[in-house]
């Protein structure tokens, strides 16, 4: 059977001083973030994963986006050197999570990467060289990722924090984007659902299985989105959302390995699009 695992982490005490680069700095209630993360892990929980929850500490106010630390394919997860000095406090801890399930490889200097810069689409692997991610990274990842089968793409990102600000999956077939922010040519061969232009935040959803989960605050492009037949579970964002972040920051999710014999190597074809 199909057993997802999906690693989150602790919204951190000190989340309020987060890394910003887009938006103006607000005040973020901490009690209710804690709150909203854990009916997001329920909705995950819905969708078929089981969570496994990492601690945080005041030291990481950004610890609650661990997609930004670690990539996670079904043969060999990457940890990142994160773009933002500060946010490498959080790697050794999803390094040390992650070696239980699958075979580590490591950006190293010069190279940096955000993991909200991957968008995976079956052996497409998409980066967008962003603010917080550079060329040698994306040359590293095409290395470690070669060997596998995967093609990388570098996509310039412009006028958002990450490409998956810009872009992500809601089917095999299909992207949800801001064509503001990345030029739908660079993305050949899908379908496009827009975002709403009165929702410039829109295009960040998390699919998991058949579901999508999908922050209640883009109203009108969840409306597009049903209309193209995603099944859409919402949930309040709005915390996360104050600290530049979204659905897809908040996990790392992969299937756990069912050979009980350590690392995943199962050698079959990359089922997701995420
Ligand atoms: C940062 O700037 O690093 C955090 N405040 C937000 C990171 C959001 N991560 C993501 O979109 N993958």
């Amino acid at each position: 059977m199909r057993v997802l695992v999906a690693l989150t982490r602790d919204i951190s005490p000190s989340m309020a001083s987060c890394e910003l680069t887009h938006l103006a700095r607000v005040p973020i209630d901490v009690e209710r973030a804690r709150a909203q993360h854990r009916e997001y892990e329920q909705a995950l929980t819905e969708a078929g994963c089981r969570i496994e929850r990492l601690a945080s500490g005041l030291d990481m106010p950004d610890s609650v986006f661990v997609e930004d630390i670690a990539i996670a394919f079904d043969e060999l997860a990457i940890v990142t050197r994160p773009g933002a000095e500060p946010r490498r406090v959080e790697v050794p801890a999803l390094a040390q999570a992650l070696e239980r399930h699958r075979p580590l490889r490591f950006i190293v200097p010069p190279g940096t990467l955000d993991g909200g810069d991957v968008l995976i689409a079956g052996r497409r692997v998409f980066v967008g060289l962003s603010t917080r991610t550079n060329a040698d990274a994306v040359a590293q990842m095409r290395q470690m990722l070669a060997p596998h089968g995967y093609t990388v793409c570098a996509v310039t990102v412009r006028g958002c924090l990450h490409l998956k600000s810009a872009v992500t999956a809601v089917a095999d077939d299909t992207l949800l984007v801001n064509p503001q922010w990345i030029g739908k040519d660079v993305l050949s061969g899908f379908r496009f659902v827009e975002v709403d232009p009165a929702e410039p935040m829109a295009a960040n959803a998390l699919r998991v299985g058949d579901l999508v989960i999908y922050p209640d605050a883009c109203p009108r492009t969840a409306e597009r989105l049903a209309r193209h037949g995603s099944t859409l579970r919402l949930v309040d964002a709005s915390e996360v959302a104050k600290a530049e972040g979204a659905v897809t920051c908040c996990s790392v999710i992969f299937e756990a390995n069912t050979d009980h014999g350590g690392h995943g190597g199962r050698g079959g074809t990359n089922s997701r699009t995420v």
